[in-house]
């Protein structure tokens, strides 16, 4: 799905801001027609949730249905063209009405969906858009929630925190990602999928476009320099190729994008849509123990992260997001992975500029086979379709993340995560894949096999063996060798750390002190520089973050290596120099 940008024949009217919202307890919004008379019970902020805008206890950790209104004016000189309602994310599920009319709901918090609205809008008129928003979880969705203690392994991982999360961080509702309405030409661009080769010097792009055309006829294609003048297959298709020579690749270090400007036009030569892509030219991939960009070795060094923000709680921030990857860039870091769900589009535009290297990852946070069914798996492999269709152009995009500390130990993860593989691989053969697993290496049934890299999370020092420092090299080798011995592939450290509540200080060190947190760190860092088979490293976390109410966690989870409102703790400054010392 194409990010809706602006360009000389489309223009976007953004309706973040302020909307009028219900809380429907009861859940009688739909019987008693909200969509046609809805109530105005408060106002609430988008882009963010809706958990930490008022100061009431029960909205603070609600789940259930909110709804969301406001009205909108469609300009007269829109007439006659295709409207389209896009939404950015609604976590979890929406479901949408303009003027009444049903439009339809999407699944899933963390994916943009767009409906065609031109029939039922009017110009002359304001316009009423209402959205029921709903973060109630189950077996069947992803991730999964509301899940019984019955099924023991992770269903039991949280049991009595609140609000009632069987994941570690906080399940926040709302519409998280921007509204907005655009339009176009009726005849429009409504696919693009780009890859990219290395040939010497050359870069190579490979382009396929997907129209919809009535009038149009051709597509003349820029891109440094070249021009292409392409007719359009009579299904609206067209694919070529650009080569750039010489050409800068896209690298962390060298970040270049080339514009790839398309303009479709009707038999005389009249333009009825134009869409800029930004495209990295680059490869990527595994060779032995190695992970390849461009042909050379390259080490993963950065964080797994939260979208996770004070008062906006999951929605995105740009002010936020330019001062997180100013951090990023300031600890050396060249890397993240979208734990433990897709981030914005924003976020993922800003990696390709920024040049950081991303493993994208689904919403497939601790899965559970006990309680997984038919539906949980066709719902899965639903998101990783749309998750590629969203990111698949994204040179920042540099692995797939398939879940993360899912119950790999139970024997139906083998066919489950097998499926998944399959799926991804036959729409993406570009990509290695990962599947992030929890260090134990000796009791999983096998899923593993067959992704590229293994990508696996280690606490040693901090769940178990509270305290011993001492210990913290013998109880991390025995993992990691435990790991290659097993897979003989290359390993990335997706997550290590230990919480430090900023200001608390011990020496000699223990847990919860800055220095426990450092000296942490330090241990694991050295102990991956000696093994030959690594290719990464991922501290947890980028920033501390809310979860559910637990005794282990003091409001936040506190791995963060910055506080939640992104200030420093000891460990930022070790990372620094770890990382400027590592090429
Ligand atoms: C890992 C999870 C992550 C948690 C982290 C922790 O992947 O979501 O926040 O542990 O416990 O197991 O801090």
């Amino acid at each position: 799905m194409l990010y809706p940008i602006q360009s000389r024949k489309r223009i976007r009217i953004d309706l973040s801001g302020i909307w009028n919202a219900a809380v429907d307890k009861e859940n009688t919004g739909i019987d008693n027609q909200w969509f046609v008379n809805p109530p105005k019970q408060m106002e609430l902020a988008t882009n963010a949730s809706w958990n930490d805008q008022t100061v009431d206890w029960e909205f603070h950790n609600y789940v259930g249905s909110v709804w969301y209104w406001r009205t909108f004016y469609v300009p007269d000189t829109w007439r006659n063209k295709r409207i389209v309602l896009r939404i950015g994310s609604a976590n979890y599920r929406a479901c949408v009405w303009v003027n009444d009319k049903s439009l339809g709901e999407h699944e899933g918090g963390y994916m943009p969906f767009e409906f065609d609205i031109g029939d039922l809008v009017s110009y002359s008129d304001e316009n009423r858009l209402v959205i029921r928003v709903n973060n109630e979880l189950s077996e069947e969705t992803i991730p999964q929630g509301n899940l019984s203690p019955d099924y023991g392994g992770v269903a039991l991982g949280r049991v009595g925190n609140f609000p009632d999360v069987h994941y570690d961080f906080f399940p926040y509702g709302g519409i998280h990602r921007p509204v907005v309405i655009y339009c176009t030409e009726r005849d429009y661009i409504e696919d693009i999928t780009v890859r990219t080769a290395i040939r010497g010097s050359q870069g190579i792009v490979r382009f396929h476009i997907a129209c919809v055309a009535d009038k149009a006829a051709k597509a003349i294609i820029t891109m440094a320099g070249n021009n292409v003048e392409k007719a359009l297959s009579p299904s609206g298709e067209l694919a070529g190729e650009i080569i750039i020579d010489p050409c800068e690749f896209w690298s962390p270090q060298t970040p270049h994008l080339y514009d790839l400007d398309i303009s479709l036009l009707d038999a005389g030569g009249k333009l009825l849509d134009d869409y800029t892509l930004p495209v990295g030219v680059r490869t990527i991939k595994v060779e032995g123990l190695k992970l390849l960009l461009n042909g050379q070795p390259i080490y993963l060094k950065g964080f797994g992260r939260h979208e996770d923000l004070h008062i906006i709680g999951r929605g995105l921030s740009f002010p936020f997001m330019v001062k997180d990857f100013n951090l990023m860039k300031w600890a050396n870091a060249n890397s993240f992975r979208t734990s433990h769900y897709p981030y914005s589009e924003e976020i993922m535009r800003m990696a390709d500029r920024w040049g950081f290297m991303v493993i994208d990852e689904t919403a497939a946070n601790t899965i559970s086979l006990a309680a997984a069914n038919e539906k949980t798996l066709q719902e899965h492999r639903r998101q990783l379709r749309e998750l590629y269709q969203r990111d698949k152009n994204h040179p920042s995009v540099i692995m797939w993340s398939i879940s993360n500390e899912s119950e790999l130990f139970d024997k139906r993860s083998k066919p489950y995560f097998k499926t998944l593989l399959d799926d991804m691989r036959s729409l993406d053969d570009t990509r290695p894949i990962t599947l992030v697993s929890q260090a134990n290496f000796d009791k999983e049934a096998g899923a593993l096999q067959g992704y590229d890299i293994i990508c696996y999370n280690n606490y040693p020092a901090w769940y178990g063996n509270c305290g011993r420092l001492d210990k913290i090299e013998q109880l991390l080798e025995e993992q990691l060798d435990g790991y290659f011995d097993r897979y003989k592939k290359p390993i990335m450290l997706s997550e290590f750390g230990a919480d430090a509540i900023a200001g608390f200080h011990a020496l000699p060190a223990e847990m919860w002190s800055e220095e426990y947190q450092k000296i942490t760190v330090e241990k694991i860092c050295s102990v991956l520089r000696k093994k030959k088979y690594i290719v990464g490293e991922h501290v947890w976390n980028f920033a501390d973050f809310k979860t559910g109410q637990h005794t282990a966690r003091p409001i936040y989870n506190h791995k963060g290596v910055f506080t939640r409102d992104r200030q420093p703790k000891m460990v930022a400054f070790l990372l620094k120099k770890l990382w400027e010392q590592k090429p």
